[in-house]
């Protein structure tokens, strides 16, 4: 049963027996020893095209170019004219991972013992971005999610829904606000090459419908993970270890003037990257420095594994180990509630900073997400 929960606070659950349960996010109650972990395998990968289409191989892996200590580049060159901006209106859910899933679908169970049988031989399949997101909740003061949790066939599947104030936010944003979520694409256009042979070509195109996914198999004390995560490019040298050692995650930031500056980063941003990186074993991060006017004026590399020595000194600093314990007991958590096998059905969980996490319950509501294709393919 839950052993993390504190007495109940505020409205008396006798008063509704009915009401579920939540899960505390706070973060005192994760401060355990860190869980199992295992290492990360990438069990394959999967690209998609300028048109967004699927590809099961890895035709838009970018290869990663060492950029000048100091290089300025003009991350807003091109905005205006070549720029060509995925649709946010499309909500693809689930489904690019599912279509990997059906067509390696002989190569995921061959080596389990359910070798004959149709089921997944995991627990969860996911976005990496989904649990990026479960890791930081102990931590996140300002934004809520919501993840809609479908069983089928013994797997639980994690898909997020978009919040209202996330839609609203997105409604919206300023010109300023759109035009730098450009900078961080353009700052791949500087420091990723399509060949390992060439160069990269800031003179081109960026469009952000094109994506190198790795698919990754792992496990977080008993749960088994299978989740697919957007990866910017990778070394070069022939020599380096294999995926998902080799690949590179590139960010943008704000340059660090101020003690303060560079505490909010330490204590905010850089909890975001290590959790993004960790969980699919990237183990670097290229940061690209810049200015109010978009200038990147100084690029560093960080470990992953040193992140959390180099963020000690801060004070009321973030955990590794209350990240990957919170996400192991949400799991825990959803095993626990979303017992039905039902394609139809959908388990919500939501959570807003400062509450516990609660859900309810959904039969064949606007929620389902797995398509009928996949439970068709899945059924035979
Ligand atoms: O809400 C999401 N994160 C969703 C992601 C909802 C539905 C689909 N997707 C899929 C897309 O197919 C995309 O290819 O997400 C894939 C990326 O998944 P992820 O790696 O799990 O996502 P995340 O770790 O949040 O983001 C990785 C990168 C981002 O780079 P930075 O450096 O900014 O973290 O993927 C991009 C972005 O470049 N990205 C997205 N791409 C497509 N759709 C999305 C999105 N919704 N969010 C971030
Ligand atoms: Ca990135």
């Amino acid at each position: 049963g839950r052993t993390h929960r504190e007495p109940p606070s505020g409205p008396n659950p006798w008063e509704n027996p009915l009401a579920a349960q939540g899960l505390s996010t706070r973060k005192e109650l994760y401060e355990r020893d860190f869980p199992l972990y295992k290492q990360p395998v990438e069990v394959g990968c999967f690209s998609l095209d300028s048109e967004r289409r699927f590809f099961n191989d890895s035709r838009q892996m970018r290869y990663y170019v060492e950029p000048d200590r100091n290089p300025n580049f003009d991350l807003r060159d091109g905005y205006r004219d070549r720029f060509i901006k995925r649709d946010d209106n499309v909500k693809e859910k689930l489904d690019h991972m599912l279509q990997w899933i059906l067509t390696n679908r002989s190569k995921l169970n061959a080596s389990a013992a359910t070798a004959s049988s149709c089921a997944l031989d995991v627990d969860y399949v996911t976005w990496r971005g989904h649990l990026t997101k479960l890791l930081t909740t102990p931590y996140e003061t300002r934004e809520g999610w919501l993840l809609a949790v479908t069983k089928f066939r013994d797997t639980l599947y994690i898909s997020e829904v978009e919040t209202e104030a996330a839609y609203r936010e997105r409604m919206n944003r300023t010109e300023r606000h759109e035009e730098m979520m450009y900078w961080g694409y353009k700052f791949e256009q500087y420091t990723c090459a399509d060949d390992v042979h060439s160069l990269p070509d800031p003179g081109g195109v960026v469009n952000t419908n094109e994506a190198f996914c790795t698919v990754v198999r792992t496990r977080l004390a008993h749960h088994r993970l299978l989740f697919s995560g957007e990866v910017d490019c990778r070394d070069k040298d022939p020599s380096a270890p294999a995926p998902p050692a080799c690949y590179v995650e590139l960010k943008t930031s704000a340059e660090i003037c101020t003690p303060k500056q560079r505490s909010n980063f330490h204590r905010f941003k850089l909890l975001k990257w290590w959790a993004q990186s960790f969980l699919p074993g990237v183990p670097r991060v290229v940061a690209g420095f810049r200015d109010h006017e978009g200038v990147v004026v100084s690029v560093e590399t960080f470990d992953i594994s040193k992140m959390s020595q180099l963020i000690k000194k801060e004070h009321n600093c973030w955990k590794p180990t209350v990240c990957m314990n919170f996400c192991c007991d949400f799991l825990s958590y959803v095993k626990h509630v979303a017992t039905e096998n039902n394609p139809h059905v959908v388990y919500l969980f939501s959570w807003e900073p400062h509450r516990d996490v609660t859900y309810s319950v959904h039969r064949d509501s606007q929620y389902s997400f797995l398509p009928h294709w996949y439970v068709e393919q899945m059924s035979k």
